[in-house]
């Protein structure tokens, strides 16, 4: 679909003239579009995102979370004399004042480009990956303090497993553009660790495990690094704020992080889960997420990290057996790619639990003296 991006542009109150918007980022969900315009003090940058609305069925209620989480950091970030439209995404509200528009047929929001900072596809210095730690667990510490009632659970289910697994077998089983066949060996793959998917779900139900307002979708590429000094600025996607777990947030960042090749990789020989990079996100982690943090929760860190990258395969082969209908793709065969990806950092974190485990205990007793 092409749009006019000018007239789309001019529902959002933006002062400057419109120069261009082109294709920009990596994100699976939404379209995201680089919007250059030309004010007076020179060329200003927004982001523009069609917002993905057959996943987002409610984009009202969407929007108003987007809207109420920053609106709460922007305040918590001027109370401690930061710089909010750094630090928080910032929404551009429409001309009608919602923080959306619906344009040619489609809903979009516009958000203020964050300069002078990149959102990495993989961990360059080990020191990002301790940044985006830092980030993500005090974001959890600052959520800990909004009221969860105001939240509209925009996709129920997001990281329930056991649904997961359900929706994964259901594609296997209709399989709808014929391509069971040829991917048995992962569909074993899955089949094989099924007993796996209701290790935290029970926990959650139990009350073993407290329910928390948590990010769900804490990938290095959903965080903003500062150029020049490789600090983590401000962490962006609040599409899935929602009830979760703090395992469900640490474990997708480790998912993500602790493979130096990229989620799609083709030659497998690449994707490897490294130790030392879990560590390092670890200690950033558990030295931000505060002391709310309980002691079953951190027995459950290093699990859910595999159990995270387990279900992100089965999204991804779901979604290959059902024609790629879910997840972006850009070419043939990459949702098979992502995956198998998974599949092997699942094989090799398998390997290592024992010393995840050990690391996350020995940091944990250690933030505990330091306190
Ligand atoms: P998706 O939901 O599709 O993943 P994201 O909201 O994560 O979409 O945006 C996709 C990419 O666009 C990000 O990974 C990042 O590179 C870039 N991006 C998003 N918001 C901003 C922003 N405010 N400033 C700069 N870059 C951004
Ligand atoms: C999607 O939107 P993006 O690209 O940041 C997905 C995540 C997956 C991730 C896999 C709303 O994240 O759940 O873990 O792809 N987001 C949604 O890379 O489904
Ligand atoms: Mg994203």
């Amino acid at each position: 679909m092409q749009y006019d991006f000018e007239s789309v542009v001019r529902e959002f109150c933006i002062e400057e003239a419109f120069v261009s918007a082109e294709p920009y980022g990596e994100g699976h969900i939404n379209q995201t579009f680089l919007v250059r315009t030309q004010g007076r003090g020179g060329e200003v940058r927004y982001i523009l995102q069609r917002i993905n609305d057959r996943l987002f069925t409610n984009v009202e209620k969407l929007m108003n979370n987007i809207r109420l989480v920053t609106e709460f950091n922007r305040s918590r970030i001027m109370e401690r004399g930061g710089n909010p439209d750094r630090e928080s995404l910032s929404l551009v509200y429409a001309r009608d004042g919602a923080p959306f528009a619906r344009v040619q047929g489609a809903p979009f929001r516009v958000y203020r480009f964050i300069e002078g900072a990149t959102a990495y596809q993989t961990v360059q210095r080990p020191v990002q990956f301790y940044e985006s730690a830092r980030a993500f667990g005090s974001f959890a510490n600052l959520l800990a303090q909004f009221d969860a009632s105001q939240l509209y659970e925009v996709l129920p289910d997001f990281h329930n497993t056991v649904v997961r697994l359900e929706n994964f077998r259901r594609a296997v089983k209709a399989d709808a553009v014929g391509r069971a066949a040829q991917v048995q060996a992962e569909i074993e793959f899955a089949e094989s660790r099924s007993s796996i998917c209701g290790q935290i779900v029970s926990r959650l139900a139990s009350g073993e495990i407290p329910s928390r307002v948590t990010h769900n979708d804490t990938k290095l590429n959903n965080v903003m690094i500062d150029d020049q000094t490789d600090r983590a600025v401000a962490v962006i996607d609040l599409d899935t704020i929602m009830p979760g777990s703090l395992c469900y947030d640490f474990g997708d960042s480790i998912r993500f992080g602790c493979n130096p090749a990229a989620e799609d990789e083709r030659d497998l020989n690449k994707v490897n889960f490294d130790l030392d990079l879990f560590r390092v996100y670890a200690d950033g982690y558990l030295s931000a997420v505060g002391s709310g943090i309980t002691p079953a929760e951190v027995e459950q860190l290093a699990f859910g990290a595999l159990l995270m990258t387990y279900e992100c395969g089965i999204r991804f082969l779901a979604d290959y057996l059902e024609g790629d209908v879910y997840f972006r793709t850009s070419r043939p065969g990459q949702n098979l790619d992502r995956a198998r990806t998974q599949f092997k950092l699942v094989a090799d974190m398998e390997q290592h639990m024992g010393q995840m485990k050990q690391i996350v205990e020995e940091l944990y007793r250690n933030c505990r003296a330091g306190q």
